[in-house]
């Protein structure tokens, strides 16, 4: 049998201030049409359906339609809640689906639970285990944790929820599916984080046991310790400019005994992404940065001057730039409010000091005027006025 993994959708995401519901739209029917035509028998995405706890609303119908459209092709769907999702929302449908095949979980609720799943070559085994919040774990499991002196950590609900599933599992084969952060694994600026301080990480012995293990969370395609069946599919899209690699989804070609050969098949919608590091005149020069014309740029100008209007001559070299970042050349980022000189130096003064700090130079004679100008305007405006 076939099983189609991917994670990560997003729906409702942003690219900056562009929507993506458009791509994202594109890549739904692209999924389903891959899907049907390799003989795909089952479709997998390990979490982070959406971007967000309460997505837009046309986020949810695309979600909607595309499970309808993977039903009516006869095609299996198992899908969990991630950190971004609301595990509620997600789920609220829960069981209610089952009977057309299609599973959507979230939260400890049914956590681990096995689904055995009839396909053309025989059962198989399904664990599906949500993004599960140790902080937010049941009373009953954070007592039988603490039975075994074990404090709830992302770790020890995971493991919990994992060992359910493979006491249960009886098939000769299974599939896990996982929202997690695996340790030894490498990170994209687009996940949040799952906690701020203490550790998130799940150690990848946690997850041995299963014939193909389907993670989700992480944004860049990887296998985990050189096991290819235990692997993150990574976003279908770019969501950061950090992930400048290709995107893919995962083709599982699964053996009756649960033997595995995956195939990356690479995502064909959706822009890339580039930084573009320079001057506003060498980002403008003519046939600077050809490569960029049809990315999301984000562009990092080291002119020592403020550039004015630089993201509209920008997008007319490079029409989807969302970003730009003024970095000018010369500066100390230890340069901050400095109440003591703010309320020492007079208006001008704090102007002139100011911009020798930032550039490393002293203001010119035009300059001067300009800076000596606009205050005088800002206070005469304000005197007036008061
Ligand atoms: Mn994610």
């Amino acid at each position: 049998m076939k099983i189609l993994h991917t994670s990560d959708w997003h729906l409702g995401r942003n690219f900056s201030s562009v929507s993506l519901h458009e791509v994202q739209a594109e890549f739904c029917e692209w999924v389903l049409q891959t899907a049907i035509a390799n003989g795909v028998e089952l479709l997998v995405v390990a979490g982070d359906l959406y971007d967000r706890s309460i997505p837009p609303q046309e986020s949810v119908a695309l979600w909607r339609t595309t499970l309808i459209a993977f039903h009516q092709a006869g095609i299996a769907v198992v899908a969990i809640a991630g950190n971004h999702d609301g595990a509620d929302r997600v789920s609220a449908f829960d069981g209610l689906t089952d009977e057309a095949r299609v599973f959507v979980r979230g939260g400890y609720g049914r956590a681990g639970e096995i689904i055995t799943l009839g396909f053309s070559d025989g059962p198989l085994d399904v664990a599906l285990i949500p993004f599960l919040d140790p902080q937010l774990a049941p009373p009953e499991w954070k007592a039988e944790l603490a039975e075994a002196e074990v404090k709830p950590t992302h770790e020890s609900v995971l493991e919990k929820a994992i060992d359910r599933a493979r006491f249960d599992s009886k098939s000769s084969r299974s599939l896990a599916v996982v929202h997690a952060f695996v340790g030894g694994s490498t990170t994209a600026d687009s996940e949040r984080q799952l906690t701020v301080g203490g550790t998130d990480q799940v150690a990848a012995t946690v997850l041995e046991g299963f014939s193909y293990v389907a993670l989700g969370h992480l944004h860049t395609p990887q296998v985990i310790g050189g096991a290819e069946q235990i692997r993150y599919s990574g976003t279908p899209i770019a969501y950061s400019f950090s992930e400048t690699g290709p995107k893919s989804v995962v083709l599982i070609e699964m053996s009756p005994d649960g033997g595995c050969s995956a195939e990356v098949v690479p995502v064909p919608v959706g822009r890339g992404v580039i930084t573009l590091t320079g001057t506003i005149d060498e980002l403008l020069a003519p046939g600077a940065h050809p490569e960029a014309a049809e990315k999301y740029v984000k562009a990092v100008l080291t002119d020592n001057a403020y550039v004015v209007d630089a993201k509209s001559r920008l997008l007319e070299v490079y029409p989807y730039c969302t970003d730009v970042v003024m970095k000018m050349a010369g500066t100390s980022t230890a340069i901050g409010p400095n109440d003591e000189i703010r309320s020492a130096l007079s208006p001008r003064d704090a102007a002139e000091k100011f911009w020798e700090d930032i550039v490393n130079e002293p203001l010119s004679e035009l300059q001067r005027d300009t800076v000596v100008a606009a205050i005088d305007k800002v206070f005469i405006t304000n005197e007036v006025t008061r």
